[in-house]
């Protein structure tokens, strides 16, 4: 997979060449360009925003920088994108005001060749850079969560990471994805709590029954914790969850 990122505080992703993803990067399952937004001023001062229309407070980004940058970043795609030059890269805009980013949009993103993020600042970018991508390729303004930031960049990093994961040979155990929290295997219900060795620690013991070795029992139990957990902090998720007889019997309790 391919993935540019067009900012004004190009250090700001750093943190992308890290750890898991800069293991991923190394092996050449992700190809990672970030771009300096400012590249693409016109004028000495490099002006990248300007007083809205309409009045109040703020500034918003100048349709003219953020429209060069994205006609030169979307033109040109790299080892990772489709040899077919002509296809265009799926464009992800976050903003507070987005769609939920989501388990399921990581997955579909997972799914792309070639994303490219524009990273807005200040009040967001003139609409105008947002319609005009629309005519010629996919675009997704996208939000992680119900807060505000001062910028895109960590929500890229979020949404990067999510997507990343998820990608053939980035895990050491593929496994581990499928047992997620949101996850078809858990029918989307978030995952229950871990241990590992010691069997006692500060007084506190592994519950018995994972030390047990019987599989039926751990599973149930795995699930039963699961539900209990989702029930308490998440009952929301329990709606669209799928559940069967067992499990309903667990809520009931
Ligand atoms: Cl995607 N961007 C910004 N600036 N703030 C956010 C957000 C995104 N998601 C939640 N808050």
């Amino acid at each position: 997979m391919r993935i540019d990122v067009v900012t004004i505080f190009p250090d700001y992703l750093a943190p992308l060449r890290e750890a898991l993803l800069g293991k991923a990067i190394d092996r050449g399952l992700l190809e990672v360009a970030v771009h300096d937004l400012r590249g693409w001023t016109h004028d000495v001062h490099k002006a990248v925003d300007d007083s809205p229309y309409g009045g109040g407070p703020g500034m918003v980004m100048k349709p003219q920088v953020w429209g060069d940058a994205l006609d030169a970043v979307c033109a040109s795609p790299g080892a990772g994108a489709p040899q077919d030059t002509d296809t265009p890269p799926r464009l992800v805009v976050p903003t507070p005001s987005g769609r939920p980013f989501t388990q399921a949009v990581a997955e579909e993103y997972a799914e792309e060749p070639w994303l490219v993020f524009a990273c807005g600042r200040y009040e967001g970018i003139d609409q105008r850079v947002i319609d005009d991508a629309a005519r010629r390729m996919p675009v997704d303004e996208v939000s992680i969560g119900d807060y505000v930031l001062v910028g895109g960049e960590v929500a890229v990093m979020v949404i990067v990471e999510a997507v990343a994961r998820l990608l053939p040979g980035v895990l050491g155990n593929p496994a581990s994805a499928k047992q997620d929290s949101f996850s078809a295997s858990l029918s989307g219900l978030l995952e229950g709590p871990s241990y590992t060795r010691p069997e006692v620690w500060r007084d506190l013991a592994v519950p018995d029954v994972l030390r047990s070795g019987n599989h039926a029992a751990i599973e149930r139990w795995r699930r039963d914790t699961a539900l209990e957990r989702t029930f308490a902090r998440r009952p929301e998720l329990l709606d669209d969850a799928e559940l069967d007889a067992a499990d309903r019997a667990v809520l009931d309790r």
